[in-house]
């Protein structure tokens, strides 16, 4: 295969001789070429084409039952030196990687076809905007690739003969779970995904190259990659105001990103824009403030969980032109069902690992769509996807919002004093791990601006380039925490969520115009419960003052904990950091 690019054609005549496919295809972004990929994905049973009538364009693919969330264990930060990779992720010697990993892919596309996709993460042309080639042998990875970047041969024109691209090399291989292997060099621009063939081990545009590499890039060129939704939220004088919240894996981010508001709020003339669901793109405008864009062309979204009631707004992404990874086959009408989708589990269905879901399973509790089960949806699907969404500028933030999924701790919502206490606000965030990532679900560790499986350097640095972006715009946003999963000593949510969280967002933009007054804690601002919209709801401005507790032993506890993470990062910790900390124990006294 012949390209005008000699870095592109370097590349994959490299990975040719290394995977010795029996065939390489260019994936030029048309129509007809993905139609006969999906037919020919049918004939094997690589996907299964669901009801037309009902999910027109809409897929089910299965992954192997060994293989079914982001492997964190298994993923590795490549780099010459281990002090750039840091003490928060695995490293390997990038030579010493870049060896062992020749001999897992080496014929590793033997029989088989390798497919070359240039993508565009961002709008096509936008000064946002980076280039990354993928090669894979998976049919199912290039049509969501398809939905989820910008693809095709306008992707190659747009790069012309720059050598500024990502070079991502996936093989399904064995999908041999000992020698799985996804790993990053950020110093080359390269990441290598083997033995997998799951969302975010292999679609190497999302948190490979978006997060992974990019943090790195962004901490080289003065901007930041961050795993944040973008959201604009429309006030009823018309104006609209942008946010954007980093919360760590399945804890919520596509569930706000596309936020009803309540109808009280409705009917005063709010509404919601999703501008983005899971990575954002952060710059400092020529106006001084901070601009975002996300990257991403599509929503790779949890299922389970996700229906008409909890979020409407993601169901309706979903009815066409959608691939379904992991979940149930309903067999009654050749579509699709989840835990959550509704109460009426299907009589006659396959579940996630391709077998018969009977009545006794349903009756013993077995679960039919794996819990880390997901939706791949075109963005415009989205019926409130903002008309900002292709803006190559990106979109202006008046807060940036962290939150995790913590049973006591953390009060519904605080404010950060100023931008280095924010930092410090978003370092210290813990979060109960959840079904995103292969390993025990519910236990709370640090993941410091919902980054930890994410950060392509050192997190010592990356505190320090929050810092430091901090220093260079004119107009910071302000900085929030929350919390929408505080429960009661019987394990119950205390506060509603989903839509009502516009009511805590609703004192988040009031707090950034001025408008509504806050009260100081040891560790920031919370509201006066009154202030809490709860119009509505069978919520009190009790039950309210009791979801923003801040409470004096569990905060203690925390400063050990935070402590503990301190001391891993070493003298990397900047200072200013080391000193809120202090603050935060004196305030705790
Ligand atoms: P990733 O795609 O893994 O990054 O996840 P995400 O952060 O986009 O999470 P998502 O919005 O898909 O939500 C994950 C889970 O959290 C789902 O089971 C939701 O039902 C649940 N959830 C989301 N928002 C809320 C909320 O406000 N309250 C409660 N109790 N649960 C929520
Ligand atoms: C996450 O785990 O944060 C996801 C899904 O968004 S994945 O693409 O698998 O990373
Ligand atoms: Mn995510």
């Amino acid at each position: 295969m012949k390209f005008d690019n000699k870095g592109v054609q370097k590349f994959v005549d490299d990975s040719v001789a290394l995977c010795t496919p029996d065939k390489v295809v260019l994936i030029d972004g048309s129509e007809e070429q993905l139609e006969s990929l999906r037919k020919e994905a049918m004939s094997t049973g690589e996907m299964i084409q669901l009801n037309q009538e009902l999910l027109p364009g809409c897929y089910l693919h299965r992954t192997a039952v060994n293989d079914v969330a982001r492997v964190e264990g298994r993923t590795f930060i490549c780099t010459t030196k281990q002090e750039d990779a840091g003490p928060t992720n695995n490293w390997m010697q990038k030579d010493e990687a870049y060896e062992l990993l020749k001999g897992i892919y080496k014929g590793a596309m033997k029989g088989r076809t390798m497919y070359v996709i240039p993508f565009s993460m961002g709008a096509i042309g936008s000064p946002f905007s980076k280039i990354g080639i993928e090669l894979t042998d998976s049919i199912y990875v290039v049509l969501n690739m398809a939905i989820m970047t910008r693809v095709g041969i306008k992707v190659l024109e747009t790069l012309g003969d720059s050598d500024d691209f990502v070079r991502g090399l996936h093989a399904k291989a064995d999908i041999d779970e000992e020698k799985r292997y996804i790993c990053q060099f950020p110093e080359d621009n390269t990441i290598m995904s083997v033995n997998s063939g799951y969302g975010g081990n292999v679609l190497l545009g999302k948190k490979c190259f978006a997060l992974r590499i990019a943090s790195y890039q962004g901490r080289n060129e003065g901007w930041m990659a961050e795993h944040m939704l973008i959201l604009g939220i429309e006030k009823p004088d018309g104006e609209t105001k942008y946010v954007a919240a980093a919360f760590p894996s399945a804890c919520g981010k596509t569930n706000l990103a596309m936020l009803i508001p309540p109808k009280e709020f409705a009917d005063k003339g709010y509404k919601v824009h999703t501008v983005g669901d899971d990575i954002a793109w952060i710059r400092v405008g020529k106006d001084g403030r901070l601009y975002a864009i996300n990257p991403e062309n599509g929503f790779f979204g949890v299922a389970p969980g996700t229906n008409a009631k909890s979020n409407p707004n993601a169901l309706a992404t979903t009815r066409k032109n959608t691939i379904f990874t992991n979940v149930v086959h309903n067999l009654e009408n050749n579509t699709v069902w989840w835990e959550g989708l509704d109460k009426n589990p299907p009589k006659k269905a396959i579940d996630w690992k391709g077998n018969p879901w009977t009545e006794e399973d349903r009756a013993n509790g077995v679960k039919g769509a794996h819990p880390n089960s997901r939706f791949t949806a075109p963005a415009k699907n989205c019926p409130c996807i903002s008309d900002e969404f292709e803006n190559p500028q990106g979109v202006p933030l008046d807060a940036i919002i962290f939150g995790g999924r913590r049973a006591k701790t953390a009060p519904l919502v605080y404010e950060a004093r100023d931008w280095a206490n924010g930092v410090f606000v978003g370092s210290i965030m813990a979060s109960e791990t959840t079904a995103a990532a292969s390993g025990a679900v519910g236990v709370v560790r640090r993941d410091p601006m919902a980054m930890l499986p994410f950060c392509g350097y050192n997190m010592g640095d990356y505190f320090q380039h929050w810092l430091d972006m901090g220093e260079k715009v004119s107009k910071q946003p302000k900085i929030f925490n929350v919390n929408w999963f505080r429960t009661d000593e019987n394990g119950n949510f205390l506060w509603p969520g989903f839509g009502d969280n516009m009511r805590v967002l609703d004192w988040i933009l009031r707090r950034t115009e001025g408008t509504v007054d806050a009260v100081e804690t040891p560790i920031g601002y919370v509201p006066k419960p009154e202030d809490i919209d709860l119009n509505g709801t069978d919520l009190t401005t009790a039950d309210v003052a009791n979801l923003l507790t801040v409470d004096k032993d569990l905060w203690r506890e925390d400063a050990e904990g935070i402590e503990a993470f301190y001391a891993k990062l070493g003298d990397k910790l900047p200072a200013a950091l080391r000193k809120e900390l202090n603050t935060l124990k004196a305030n705790l006294e």
